[in-house]
């Protein structure tokens, strides 16, 4: 399927008429919600704008390496007044690190975004659903004219690449690819764009992976997979966060499985599941039995306090079988 996007005349014509614009994403962004803000950014900038990229708790270590990201402005507060503010990759404002500034302060409010759950926000609205917030990002720079340089285009590659899960991802088309062809075209080295996002974590990583991969928990007759971060475990090895993007990757692969979960503890003490579906069982809606969102193959959801991770189990397995 080629499906491509359209960007409604009215954005645009938005994006034109400001002069100092916010662009910010939701919290623990990922490779599409970095790539995108400072692609949307940098485009802005060529034609004239002012332009302030905002990730309050800063870029994560694999996006480090995108061009604009030591202009990425953190903490709480913004700074300075915008007369535009757009917000990508983010359906909804709760999935903010820190509320959006008030209206005066911001001006109007864009969202461009792709996930299908969540409530539609934000005067202006793009909402396809495409693989990558980056596809509409490029389809904006091609409607606003902007001609695509290496900078901008790994950008973009980078939004794509990820949100894809390296094209792997059923989200993924023909245009998708066109879009990864273009970057390529523009100058993007597919291999440092590699080894930057996906092969160079520390060490440490692996010793949290060895320690995680051991806490395998199959049920459901092995259609449901779960690995649990123990409390503490980052700590004890002196890893990030970042240690646990895509782990869950692993339990997904295994034969059999159609729901895999990642279960952690939040700081607030909360267990945060994060979900991934490969067969009939969609992650969206899983995780929004649970106050969650996301895609069909990959969700998240927050449990109530005082739910511990074995319960948060039984609960995911619960619903799990009802939808089968
Ligand atoms: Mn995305």
């Amino acid at each position: 399927v080629k499906t491509e996007p359209r960007i409604p005349r009215r954005l645009v014509e938005t994006l034109e008429t400001a002069s100092r614009v916010l662009v910010t994403t939701h919290r623990s962004p990922d490779g599409d919600a970095v790539g995108s803000s400072l692609a949307l950014a940098r485009a802005l900038e060529r034609r004239g704008k002012t332009a302030t990229v905002w990730i309050p708790r800063g870029v994560p270590r694999p996006y480090r390496f995108l061009p604009g990201v030591p202009q990425v402005r953190e903490g709480d507060d913004p700074g300075g007044s915008h007369d535009l503010t757009v917000v990508v990759d983010t359906s909804e404002p709760k999935l903010l690190e820190v509320p959006l500034p008030a209206r005066r302060e911001r001006g109007p409010l864009v969202v461009i975004d792709h996930h299908l759950t969540g409530g539609r926000w934000g005067d202006v609205v793009v909402c396809e659903h495409v693989a990558a917030t980056g596809e509409l990002v490029w389809e904006l720079l091609q409607a606003m004219g902007v001609e695509v340089d290496a900078e901008l285009a790994t950008c973009i590659y980078v939004a794509v690449v990820t949100d894809t899960g390296m094209f792997r991802y059923d989200l993924t088309t023909s245009h998708t690819h066109l879009i990864a062809a273009r970057c390529l075209d523009a100058g993007v080295r597919p291999s440092e764009v590699a080894r930057y996002v996906y092969e160079s974590y520390p060490a440490s990583y692996l010793e949290v992976w060895a320690e995680l991969l051991s806490t395998l928990e199959i049920s459901l007759d092995g259609r449901f997979a779960t690995l649990t971060v123990p409390p503490g475990l980052l700590e004890k090895h002196g890893a990030s966060k970042d240690a646990l993007e895509e782990v869950v990757a692993y339990p997904r692969g295994i034969e059999g499985v159609e729901v895999a979960a990642l279960l952690r503890y939040k700081d607030d003490g909360r267990v945060r599941a994060s979900l991934r579906s490969t067969g009939r069982v969609s992650a969206a809606r899983l995780a929004a039995a649970f106050g969650g969102g996301g895609h069909f193959g990959a969700a998240g959801c927050n449990f109530e306090a005082g739910v511990d991770t074995a319960r948060a189990r039984e609960l995911l397995e619960a619903e799990i079988e009802r939808s089968l």
